[in-house]
């Protein structure tokens, strides 16, 4: 297989493994650990291979989560589990620590969600948590995403001062349940 293939492949894959951690593990007839959102490597492999659409072994495998751009997926210690960074839809648990963010956070979002965005501040939607960036430029390819993108300035360390929870993903991803929008900017 020539490198572009593999990558094309792996891309594929990369995103059906994100379907199958963070939104539908049933797709493939798993279940994710709600504490945690860890899930048993070997059974994640064999499920996927019965499914047909791809062929995983441990090997590939490893080299789809050291090479994602994103780092969207982790093992455990030891090698047995999996699980993805942030981004899910799934009610789980990542048993993060909170963390104390930089004062300013950025979210990048499209155009044609801000009147709603201005009103209600900034809800998880289909997700967990909103996800927020420490950079302008992760931000606006996030927006990008959506339409027309926009980036807004959150006040981070404010909203900690006033109580408000944040969390880090491994991928270095901000998390926190809701930016209401006196602290959009
Ligand atoms: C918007 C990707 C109307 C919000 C990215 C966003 C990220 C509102 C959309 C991660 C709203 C939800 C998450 C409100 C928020 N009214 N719209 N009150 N509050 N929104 O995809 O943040 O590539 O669920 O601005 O890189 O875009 O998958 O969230 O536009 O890190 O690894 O509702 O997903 O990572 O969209 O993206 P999403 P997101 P991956």
């Amino acid at each position: 297989m020539n490198k572009n293939k593999n990558t094309d492949e792996f891309t594929r894959i990369g995103k059906f493994l994100s379907l199958v951690l963070r939104h539908s593990p049933k797709t493939i007839g798993i279940t994710i650990d709600p504490k945690g959102g860890w899930t048993d490597v070997e059974l994640l492999i064999e499920k996927i291979n019965q499914q047909g659409k791809f062929h995983l072994d441990q090997k590939i495998l490893e080299e789809i989560v050291e090479t994602n751009g994103k780092q969207r997926y982790s093992f455990n210690a030891d090698g047995t589990k999996i699980r993805a960074n942030q981004g899910h839809s799934i009610p789980i648990d990542l048993e993060l620590e909170k963390q104390t963010p930089p004062e300013i956070l950025y979210h990048g979002t499209a155009e044609r969600f801000l009147s709603s965005i201005r009103e209600k501040g900034l809800l998880p939607m289909s997700r967990q948590y909103v996800h927020l960036s420490g950079d302008e430029e992760t931000a606006l390819k996030v927006g990008k995403r959506h339409g027309k993108p926009f980036i807004l300035k959150v006040h981070a360390g404010e909203m900690q001062r006033e109580g408000y929870l944040f969390y880090l993903s491994e991928n270095h991803v901000w998390l926190t349940k809701h930016v209401p929008p006196q602290f959009l900017a």
